[in-house]
């Protein structure tokens, strides 16, 4: 008999609809024993709820998220509304014993992050943060490929993070669609919404950053305030680059901005090592590149007439998730990093092998992120205290 897993959803927005498609079609790809019951959706707006759960197949619409923490008939809260409402939904979650999975980033900052994490471990609640990149076949095959020892010695992990929806001046900061770009709602700019990103494959990659120094920018001085209607300063990072030395001893850069013209969600890394090379560019996401340092017979290492890059096409059943989708060949998409997502942590609650990352793990990312904001005030460099 299949166990229910009764969700109560916080948000409507674009990652309240990739979690949403992640419960509804996680049976009819993974042979899990927890059903997943869409129960309620919480928005401020009424309406907005309604709609959102007629789409979705929520049975009930909540307006405020306390008496979704509280309710008998949910076991897991999802958080999918903006940065700045994470702490709060969360901690009340936990105390009230509901399993909590939170997008990314963690946070505002290191500091509510570091509470969440005692919140969660103190209730004993499973919970997870919805780094959905891990998730990629590609990804998790670099991290196989990482762990079987094959790049060797790590010298140089390279990552770019690059979109350009905010180039114009005449768009607004703000209300639900653009919070993203009202510090005081998202906690930072393109480091917490797009770095993270690239610090937690990093980090999963190639472990714990141990100090950075940066650059950011803020092109766009002023923006319109949705909510006011007038021109208010901006207070977010555009732009952002970081160099970083991993524990390991190998270097980093990291590059992201919403300024690179034509990139609309430019996220690579290559990671560079004594005996190989990966490389991985989410914009031909089915694809890993892989560069093999091959051993000859005589025992001199040296490359021939026939060395060169390997471009993976991870669509095989060898492949991470993919015997779980189609026949080999064939492609599985962004929606389905968030159902891989959710099935490893149901995995996780059914195995008793917690899924990664969880909250502990995204406090790492979280203080590499607090890092890099402070270096780049200071100029100096920081040390970022994360492990791995
Ligand atoms: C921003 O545009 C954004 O939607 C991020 O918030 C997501 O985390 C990223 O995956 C895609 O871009």
């Amino acid at each position: 008999m299949a166990k229910e897993l009764r969700v109560g959803m916080v948000g409507y927005g674009f990652m309240g609809r990739t979690h949403s498609n992640a419960y509804k079609r996680l049976n009819d790809f993974f042979a899990v024993e927890h059903r997943p019951v869409l129960k309620a959706v919480c928005a401020r707006k009424p309406e907005k709820a309604k709609a959102f759960a007629e789409t979705w197949g929520y049975e009930r619409v909540e307006t405020d998220w306390r008496k979704l923490v509280e309710a008998k008939d949910i076991d897991l809260i999802d958080i999918a509304s903006p940065n700045n409402t994470h702490y709060d939904i969360a901690i009340a979650a936990a105390q009230n014993g509901k399993m909590v999975l939170c997008e990314k980033p963690l946070a505002m900052n290191t500091a509510e992050a570091e509470e969440m994490v005692q919140a969660v471990e103190k209730a004993g609640v499973p919970n997870m943060v919805w780094f959905n990149y891990r998730r990629v076949p590609s990804i998790s095959l670099a991290k196989q490929i990482v762990e079987e020892g094959r790049t060797g010695r790590p010298f140089h992990y390279r990552a770019t993070y690059l979109q350009d929806w905010t180039i114009s001046e005449d768009v607004p900061q703000g209300g639900p669609a653009l919070w993203r770009l009202d510090v005081d709602v998202a906690g930072s700019g393109v480091t917490g919404d797009l770095l993270a990103h690239s610090i937690d494959t990093a980090m999963w990659l190639n472990g714990a950053i141990s100090r950075v120094v940066a650059k950011t920018e803020t092109f766009v001085k002023e923006r319109e305030h949705v909510e006011t209607g007038k021109r208010q300063p901006v207070g977010i990072d555009d732009a952002c680059m970081f160099l970083a030395e991993f524990a390991n001893g190998s270097m980093g850069t990291f590059e992201s901005t919403r300024y690179a013209r034509g990139r609309k969600n430019f996220n690579t890394f290559e990671l560079n090592g004594e005996q190989g090379s990966i490389y991985f560019d989410l914009e031909e996401p089915e694809y890993l590149q892989f560069f093999e340092y091959k051993q000859l017979q005589s025992g001199r290492k040296t490359e021939s007439h026939l060395t060169g890059w390997r471009k993976i096409h991870t669509t095989n059943s060898e492949h991470p998730y993919m015997s779980r989708y189609w026949v080999p060949g064939t492609t599985i998409g962004y929606e389905h990093t968030f159902l891989n997502a959710l099935a490893d942590f149901v995995d996780g609650i059914e195995s008793g092998r917690p899924t990664q990352p969880d909250f502990r793990n995204a406090l790492q990312t979280q203080r590499v992120c607090d890092a890099v904001l402070e270096s780049a005030q200071s100029g100096q460099w920081v040390a970022t205290g994360a492990q791995v």
